[in-house]
């Protein structure tokens, strides 16, 4: 009696009997099957991070109080329009979303953050860069310092934040105004930003002259330097 599924093998002739046992075969066999699931679980993480959900704070110990009303921000250097921008000049500025990872040097990394602020593209299209800018020199409230190459701080993904998650930043996490730049390691996302110079040479910040790598690209494991 012929089963369910089976109709008979004689109406497909040899050939299509031989092509239907080869893909039994491989269904038997598990042929193309990668072992791997799409759980969220199995997202990619560059090398040597561990996931974590919550925040931690890491700086150097000082969390400079600095209101709305006190914050002011310098762009100066090797720029066609320097500029100093308050709070309020902040503000007119048009509002920038992203979500993006943060991944810091110590291995923790967290997926999906939701941040608002101004765009560092936009910044950039206010200051008008010169050709000779290479480097790009952060320097905050608290005294620390960071250095980035122009071409990574000239990217889609990176602003200046005022708001994670929809809320305003808190002071420890450097509020009114930090820095993101999702594709680098976290330190050089300056807390407390106060200033930004427009360089031709390049200048290694607090970590970076204390053994941190000079890029800092998480997927490269640039670390240490
Ligand atoms: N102004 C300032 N920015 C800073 C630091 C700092 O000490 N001062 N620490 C850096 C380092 S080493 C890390 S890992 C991240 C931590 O940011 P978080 O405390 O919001 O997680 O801030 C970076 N930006
Ligand atoms: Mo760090």
């Amino acid at each position: 009696m012929p089963q369910d599924g089976d109709s008979g093998g004689d109406i497909f002739g040899p050939i299509k009997r031989k092509l239907i046992e080869t893909k039994q075969k491989w269904a038997r066999d598990g042929r193309l099957l990668t072992g791997e699931t799409a759980s969220p679980a199995k997202r990619k993480l560059p090398p040597g991070q561990r996931e974590v959900k919550n925040w931690p704070v890491l700086d150097l110990g000082s969390h400079p109080v600095v209101t709305q009303k006190e914050w002011k921000l310098s762009v100066t250097g090797l720029v066609e329009n320097p500029v100093s921008w308050d709070w309020a000049t902040l503000m007119a500025q048009p509002v920038f979303e992203d979500t993006s990872d943060m991944h810091c040097v110590t291995a923790w990394s967290r997926f999906d953050n939701r941040w608002e602020g101004v765009s560092a593209r936009h910044l950039l299209s206010v200051v008008k860069p010169k050709p000779e800018a290479k480097f790009v020199i952060l320097k905050c409230y608290d005294g620390y310092a960071t250095n980035i190459p122009l071409s990574a701080f000239d990217d889609a993904d990176v602003l200046l934040a005022t708001k994670w998650e929809g809320k305003a930043i808190t002071r420890e996490h450097g509020g009114p105004v930090r820095l993101i730049l999702p594709k680098l390691y976290l330190w050089k996302s300056a807390k407390w930003l106060r200033d930004i110079r427009f360089v031709d040479r390049d200048a290694p910040g607090f970590w970076e002259v204390r053994g941190y790598h000079n890029n800092g690209d998480p997927w490269k494991e640039e670390r240490y330097g």
